[in-house]
């Protein structure tokens, strides 16, 4: 199965993608996504200019190799845009098996482990009136999970909160962090006020809407391993699902300081793109959740290793999906959360309009739970023509400053 072509698309329906579309002397398509948000092009020039040479000739079917082959012999090993490039080669490859195979992808992975995904959403709101609106919306469209988030009495624009709909005559809870500007957007940011707050929206969501409903937080990397110590705390008479993100973790012994704490389940990593991110976490059970997209950590060979380290140790997975991961990147996802034992959770922000027009999607979403579809391969097609209506346009993620003017973690 020798793979004869080997493209580059970027195309911004809506926001900015990078696929990679792998064909055989067969005539099979293989996708795959490279989309690392406000970095795009630095994944599309990598590729272009690195691995499409590498790929030419090769034999599709030898994914481990090829995988091994362009993580060992770039020698500079990790990183982001390394690490997403790979991943699209790799989840391509996966797809183009699939495809030979003539069945799903979640197949090839040992096969269904369960009926459906349960999915989480999110929901979110200026006050509280909109934030339950928010909810309510969200426990209309089926979602049994919901993140919550609002914005904090005192901050101008909090992550998760947008101070505008994203689409014209759109919803304010579709938030899209990036925007598309040729220079970030600065943010304020005050974690005592922060810290002060969202206690008290949890009471209210609770006493709102029963003791029931899985509800999720993101902390965005914001707080310092004691603060975070003290919100995972405050939070417990909520129960929480989960608490994301609540401290940067490149020093991963971090954790075990908020984990002495509290018994509010910690999910961390959507911004690592290797195993090592993880080591100590998972080693030292740190963490109940793995929050890596497949898209950013080397695809679906990297991630299925990855979650089988952690299931030695009972952490489970809550793969990153957001709009910023393509229709193609969360196909893999899904297909990756079907078939492994230690499923957790799945993010699903669902794309717009313009996005369903490039990439043909054929996942379902139904009371609660999403479903990858029986189509061989990952299910996703790409309209070439319709990509190339969209071309890239620079978009930059915001970041934050604090009131003295010091830039802190976004
Ligand atoms: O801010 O993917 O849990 N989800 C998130 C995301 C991230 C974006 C950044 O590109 O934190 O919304
Ligand atoms: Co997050």
């Amino acid at each position: 199965m020798k793979i004869v072509a080997a493209e580059v698309v970027v195309t911004s329906p809506g926001r900015n993608f990078v696929t990679l579309r792998l064909t055989t002397e067969d005539g099979l398509v293989g996708l795959g996504d490279g989309t690392l948000n406000g970095r795009e092009l630095a994944v599309a020039s990598y590729l272009q200019d690195h691995v499409v040479p590498l790929l030419l000739g090769r034999d599709a079917h030898a994914i481990e190799d090829t995988w091994q082959l362009l993580y060992r012999s770039a020698y500079w090993r990790r990183g982001p845009v390394t690490m997403s490039a790979i991943a699209a080669v790799d989840v391509a490859l996966w797809d183009l098996k699939a495809k030979a195979a003539g069945m799903p992808l979640y197949q090839l992975l040992g096969g269904a482990s369960r009926a459906g995904i349960l999915a989480y959403g999110h929901a979110s709101g200026r006050d509280t009136d909109e934030l339950f609106d928010s909810i309510r919306h969200h426990l209309e469209l089926g979602f049994r999970a919901i993140r919550v988030q609002t914005a904090v009495p005192g901050i101008d624009a909090v992550y998760g909160v947008p101070t505008r709909p994203a689409t014209p005559g759109g919803r304010h809870d579709d938030y899209e962090p990036a925007q598309r500007a040729p220079l970030p957007a600065e943010e304020d940011w005050d974690t005592a006020a922060y810290l002060r707050h969202i206690p008290t929206v949890f009471e209210a969501v609770r006493s709102e809407f029963g003791a029931e409903l899985p509800l999720l937080h993101d902390g965005h990397h914001r707080m310092t391993p004691i603060q975070a110590a003290r919100l995972g705390r405050a939070l417990e008479p909520y129960d929480l699902f989960w608490l994301e993100d609540c401290t940067p973790a490149e020093n991963q012994e971090s954790l075990r300081l908020v984990r002495h704490h509290t018994t509010t389940p910690l999910a961390i990593g959507e911004v690592f793109n290797t195993v090592w991110d993880y080591q100590t976490l998972i080693r030292e059970q740190l963490i109940d959740y793995v929050r890596s997209s497949v898209t950013h950590t080397g695809g679906i060979t990297a991630m299925r290793k990855l979650l089988d380290y952690a299931a030695l140790y009972q952490v489970k997975s809550g793969i990153h999906g957001p709009t910023d991961i393509s229709p193609v990147g969360m196909a893999a996802a899904l297909h990756l959360d079907l078939a492994i034992h230690n499923f957790g959770i799945q993010e699903l922000m669902p794309h717009g309009s313009l996005t369903n027009e490039v990439f043909r999607q054929t996942y379902t979403f139904e009371d609660g739970y999403l479903h990858p579809g029986e189509e061989p391969g990952l299910g996703v097609e790409l309209d070439e023509e319709a990509a190339a209506r969209f071309p890239y346009e620079p978009a930059y993620l915001p970041f934050n400053r604090l009131k003295d003017g010091t830039v802190h973690d976004w």
